[in-house]
C-alpha cells in the first residue's frame, strides 16, 4: 500500500543531489548500493553474511538504515565535536519515556535522502514498506509524556540547538496490546530481539552507581538488603537524532544496567560461581522493562531504582562533560540546562546537590544556587495519583545521603514559609517536602518545584489550574518560577512523513517552508475561499481514507467503507478521556436507527485505539465494551452499512502515523480540568480533521487559533466541573432523559453480552453511581455537538472550509515553537551551528 506515495513525499520533501549530500556529510567517494563496495551490499554481506538476492527482508532493512546510518555518522561526530569546541549551553532531557516509534523513514526524511532512498529501492527491487515494516516500533514510553519528549528531541535537532536526551534503554517497551473475546492481554514487547541499527553501544562511557544496600529482584518484585553497599553500572546506548536538512545531529543517550564487571573474586573461588552471575542477572533487571502505567504511579520499588539510576547516570555524564572543558563550577548554570520530564527524573535535585556537596566540596548555599539555577521542571499532569509521593523507608534503605539532603533542603523551606507566613501551619504541612502519615512519603513534585527555578504546565488551562489549585501554596512563595508552555508536535513525523496527500498539495500552494515554520500554514487561510483547492484539499483526504483502508484489509482482513466519516478516539484507556462517552454515543445511534430505521443519517465509522494500564480493571472492561458493541452492531443487518465501530488493537506511533491522516473527525472529551494538554488532538488537526472537544487542554488553544465557529465544543468548563462536584448526580440525567436511560437499559440488558450475562456491571457502578468523570452531564451536548457537525459535513464545500482554515491555524502547534519558548524562557540555549 502507498509505498509510491510515501516515497514520492521523500522524494519530494527535497532532494538535492546524491553527490552533494555525500559532500555534506563528509562520505567521500562511498556509493550508497548498486556496486560490491556500496553501503548497502557491504553490510548485507559482511555484516550479516547474506547473499544479496537471497537476503530475508529484516538483512535487508538492517543493511538499509546501517547504510543510512554510514551517511549520518561523520556528521553526528562533527556535531559532538562542534559542542566540544564551541563550549556552548546545552540542554539536558532527563525523561523515563521516549515514545520514539521508526527511524528509518523519518531519517531518510530528515537527511534529505529521499531521492537516494528511492533510487536504491528501485535498482534492488525492494519494496518500501516491506522494509519499513521490518522495524519495530521503539515503544519506550506510555503516551503523550513519552511521545512529547520525541518531538522535543527532534525539533531541538532541528534548530541547532545543542541538546541531548537521557532516558533508559529498556529490553521490553510498551507492552503488545492483543485482543481475545473483546479483551485486552498483554504480551511482551522484545523489541530488541533483533540487533537495532541505529544504537551505538559506549561501553567506554560507562557509569557507576553506588547505593547503599544490595538488592534481589524476584517474581518482579524488589528485595533491599540494607547494610550491604554494593553498585550497579550504567552502559549507554547512543541513537542519533537527525534534524531536518541533516546538519543537526543531536544525540539520544539510553542507558542499560549491567553488574560491575569485576566479579567477587571471594564468593568466585568459594565455589558460588552461579551466585556471582545470579548478581548480575538481577542488575540487568533494572532496565529490563518499562512500567506500563500512564498518569498512575504504582510506587514499585524497581521504579524507584530505575528513576535513581537515570538520573545517576545521566548526571555522573553531564557533570564528566561539563568538567572536562570548564573550570569553575559557578559556571555550571551558564552551561547546562537540566530538564526535568515529570517527577519521574526528581531525583536529580539531591543528586546534583549530592555532587557539588561531596564531590565538588562547595558550601550549601552555593550548591543550592547551582542546582536551582541549571534545573527545570515540567508537569505533565493533576491526577492526584499520579503525583509521586516515595516511601522515605527506601532513601533510608539505598539513599541515605540522598534523605539527608532533602530533609536539609526540608529544612530550610519550612524555616523561610514560617517567616513569610507566621502561623500558618496549615501552610507548613502543605508545602513540606515529606508527607507524614503512616509510613511518611517524599513529594516528588514539591521537591521538583523547590529544588529548580521553574515549574511548567504543558497548557494554558493546565498551567494556570497547576498554579491555583494543585500547588497552590508553592506558587504563592515562589510566584516567579511558574509558566506555561503549550505542547507541540514535530511537522515532519507527523504531516510531511505520515500524510503525503496532504503534504503535497500544501506545498503546491505555498511552498516547502512550512516544514520547518508551520505558522506558514496561515498563507492556506484564503485559499479555504478557493474551489480548485478546496476540491484538491478534499482529495488528498480521500486518498489518505483509501490507504488507510488497504492497508486495514491488508494487515487485519478488515474491510471499512472509506466513504462512511471516519470517527477517532485514539489514546491510552482512562476514565477521564471517556471512551465510554463516545460509546455511549453510538448506543444512543444504535438505538435511534433501530427505532426508525428510515432515520436520515450519515454513515459513520467509529475507530477506537489505544492501550489500558493491565491493572486498571475499568478501563479495561471499557476496551471488553466496545468490542462487544462493534460485535453487536456489526452482526444486526437493521444497521448494515450506516454505523460501524472498528477497535484498532496496537495503537502505537505507526498506526497513529496511518489513522490519524485519514480522519475525519477527532473526538477529545476528556471531563475539562483533566486532560493536561493532549498532543494527539493537535495532530488530527494539521492533518485536516475536524474537532469535537471539551474545553480542556490545548484544544481550548486550537479553538482560539481557529476561532470557535470551526470547532465542535461542548459540555461542562473545568470551572463548572469543580462548582458541581458536591451536588452532582448522575441518576437525574437517568431518569430525565428517555435516550440516556434507554441506552444505559440496553447495555444492562445484556444486549451486548448475551453470552456473558453481567460482564458490564462494574460500568453501571461508574456511570449511574459515581461518575466521577460526568459522562452523563455531557452525554447529550456532546451528541449535539455531533449533530451541528453531521450537518456541515454534508455541506462539501463548508466541511472543507472548515478543515482548511484548522489546518491554516495549527501553526503554533509545531514544537518547534514550543521548544523555541523553552529555550528562550526556561533554558536560555541559544543554536550551535554545526559548520
Ligand atoms: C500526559 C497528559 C497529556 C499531555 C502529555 C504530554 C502524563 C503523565 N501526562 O494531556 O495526560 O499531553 O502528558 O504533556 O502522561
Amino acid at each position: 500500500m502507498g509505498t509510491k506515495s510515501v516515497l514520492e513525499s521523500l522524494v519530494s520533501a527535497g532532494s538535492p543531489s546524491f553527490s552533494k549530500l555525500l559532500q555534506q556529510y563528509g562520505c567521500g567517494p562511498v556509493v550508497f548500493e548498486g556496486t560490491d563496495n556500496a553501503l548497502f551490499e557491504r553490510h548485507l554481506l559482511f555484516d550479516n553474511v547474506a547473499d544479496v538476492d537471497a537476503a530475508t527482508p529484516r538483512s535487508r532493512f538492517e543493511a538499509f538504515a546501517r547504510s543510512v546510518r554510514d551517511v549520518l555518522s561523520q556528521r553526528w561526530v562533527l556535531t559532538e565535536k562542534t559542542y566540544e569546541r564551541q563550549n556552548p549551553k546545552r540542554l539536558y532531557y532527563l525523561s523515563m519515556e521516549f515514545l520514539i516509534g521508526r527511524s528509518l523513514a523519518n531519517n531518510v526524511c530528515n537527511l534529505l535522502l529521499g531521492g537516494a532512498a528511492a533510487d536504491a529501492i528501485h535498482h534492488k527491487h525492494l519494496d518500501w514498506i516491506d522494509l519499513v515494516e521490518q522495524e519495530p516500533d521503539a515503544a519506550l514510553g506510555n503516551g503523550g509524556l513519552g511521545r512529547l519528549a520525541a518531538c522535543f528531541m527532534e525539533s531541538a535537532a532541528t534548530l541547532h540547538l545543542p541538546a541531548m536526551g537521557y532516558g533508559l534503554r529498556y529490553d521490553y517497551g510498551l507492552f503488545k496490546q492483543g485482543i481475545r473475546d473483546g479483551w485486552q492481554f498483554e504480551q511482551a514487547d522484545n523489541w530488541l530481539r533483533a540487533p537495532d541499527p541505529w544504537e551505538v553501544m559506549r561501553p567506554n562511557e560507562k557509569v557507576e552507581v553506588p547505593l547503599n544496600c544490595s538488592f534481589e529482584i524476584s517474581g518482579g518484585s524488589l528485595r533491599a538488603i540494607p547494610g550491604r553497599p554494593s553498585s550497579l553500572i550504567g552502559i549507554p546506548f547512543d541513537r542519533p537524532v537527525v534534524g531536518y536538512g541533516g546538519t543537526t545531529i543531536n544525540t539520544l543517550r539510553l542507558w542499560a544496567a549491567a553488574a560491575p564487571d569485576f566479579f567477587d573474586f571471594q564468593e568466585f573461588s568459594g565455589g558460588d560461581f552461579v551466585g556471582a552471575l545470579a548478581q548480575t542477572l538481577s542488575a540487568e533487571s533494572l532496565t529490563r522493562v518499562l512500567y506500563p502505567d500512564d498518569s498512575t504511579s504504582m510506587g514499585q520499588g524497581l521504579r524507584f531504582l530505575q528513576e535513581y539510576f537515570l538520573v545517576a547516570c545521566s548526571m555522573a555524564d553531564l557533570v564528566r562533560r561539563f568538567r572536562r572543558v570548564n573550570a569553575g563550577w559557578r559556571a555550571f548554570p551558564e552551561k547546562a540546562a537540566i530538564q526535568l520530564n515529570d517527577t519521574h527524573p526528581a531525583m536529580a535535585v539531591p543528586e546534583l546537590m549530592r555532587i557539588l556537596l561531596d564531590d565538588a566540596h562547595l558550601g550549601w548555599n552555593e550548591a543550592w544556587e547551582i542546582t536551582k539555577a541549571s534545573l527545570g521542571y515540567t508537569n505533565h499532569t493533576l491526577l492526584p495519583e499520579a503525583l509521586e509521593k516515595w516511601p522515605m523507608a527506601w532513601f533510608k534503605i539505598a539513599l541515605p545521603r540522598h534523605l539527608e539532603i532533602i530533609y536539609e533542603i526540608n529544612r530550610c523551606l519550612l524555616d523561610d514559609v514560617r517567616a513569610r507566613f507566621p502561623g500558618d501551619e496549615g501552610r507548613v504541612e502543605r508545602v513540606s517536602l515529606v508527607e507524614d502519615g503512616a509510613g511518611s512519603k517524599i513529594r516528588m513534585a514539591n521537591l521538583a518545584i523547590v529544588g529548580s527555578h521553574s515549574t511548567n504546565g504543558v497548557a494554558a488551562i493546565h498551567s494556570g489550574l497547576l498554579r491555583t489549585t494543585t500547588v497552590k501554596d508553592l506558587a504563592e512563595i515562589f510566584p516567579e518560577r511558574f509558566n506555561n508552555k503549550t505542547n507541540g508536535v514535530t511537522p515532519r513525523r507527523w504531516l510531511l512523513l505520515a500524510n503525503p496527500w496532504l503534504s503535497r498539495v500544501i506545498t503546491g500552494a505555498i511552498g516547502d517552508q512550512w516544514i520547518t515554520d508551520l505558522s506558514q500554514l496561515r498563507k492556506l487561510k484564503p485559499l479555504a475561499q478557493d474551489q480548485s483547492f478546496r476540491d484538491a484539499f478534499r482529495q488528498a483526504k480521500r486518498d489518505a481514507k483509501s490507504a488507510f483502508a488497504d492497508w486495514l484489509r491488508w494487515s487485519s482482513g478488515r474491510a471499512v467503507d472509506p466513504d462512511t466519516i471516519f470517527d477517532c478516539h485514539v489514546k491510552r484507556f482512562h476514565e477521564y478521556k471517556r471512551q465510554m462517552l463516545m460509546a455511549l454515543r453510538i448506543v444512543v445511534l444504535y438505538n435511534r436507527l433501530r427505532e426508525n430505521p428510515d432515520l436520515e443519517m450519515r454513515p459513520r465509522t467509529f475507530f477506537f485505539g489505544g492501550k489500558a494500564a493491565p491493572s486498571y480493571h475499568l478501563a479495561k472492561l471499557t476496551i471488553k465494551f466496545i468490542n462487544n458493541l462493534a460485535g453487536t452492531i456489526d452482526g444486526d443487518p437493521s444497521v448494515r452499512g450506516r454505523l460501524k465501530v472498528v477497535f484498532l488493537p496496537e495503537y502505537c506511533v505507526s498506526l497513529a502515523e496511518r489513522l490519524i491522516p485519514a480522519s475525519d473527525v477527532s473526538n477529545q472529551i476528556s471531563t475539562a480540568g483533566y486532560e493536561a494538554s493532549g498532543t494527539s488532538n493537535m495532530k488530527f488537526m494539521m492533518n485536516g480533521a475536524l474537532t469535537v472537544g471539551t474545553r480542556d487542554g490545548a484544544t481550548i488553544e486550537m479553538a482560539e487559533e481557529a476561532g470557535e465557529e470551526n470547532l465542535f465544543l461542548f459540555g461542562l468548563t473545568a470551572e463548572q466541573v469543580a462548582a458541581s462536584r458536591g451536588w452532582y448526580n448522575p441518576q437525574w440525567h437517568y431518569e430525565n432523559e428517555p435516550e440516556t436511560r434507554a441506552a444505559l437499559d440496553l447495555i444492562f440488558s445484556d444486549h451486548f453480552s448475551r453470552n456473558e450475562p453481567g460482564v458490564f456491571t462494574p460500568l453501571r457502578d461508574m456511570l449511574l453511581t459515581k461518575d466521577f468523570y460526568m459522562h452523563l452531564a455531557d452525554l447529550t451536548s456532546y451528541i449535539q455537538a455531533h449533530e451541528r457537525l453531521g450537518a456541515v459535513y454534508g455541506d462539501r464545500n463548508a466541511w472543507a472550509q472548515k478543515a482548511i482554515l484548522n489546518v491554516a491555524s495549527s501553526g503554533k502547534f509545531s514544537s518547534d515553537r514550543t521548544i523555541s519558548e523553552y529555550a528562550a524562557d526556561i533554558w536560555n540555549l541559544k543554536p550551535c551551528l554545526v559548520p
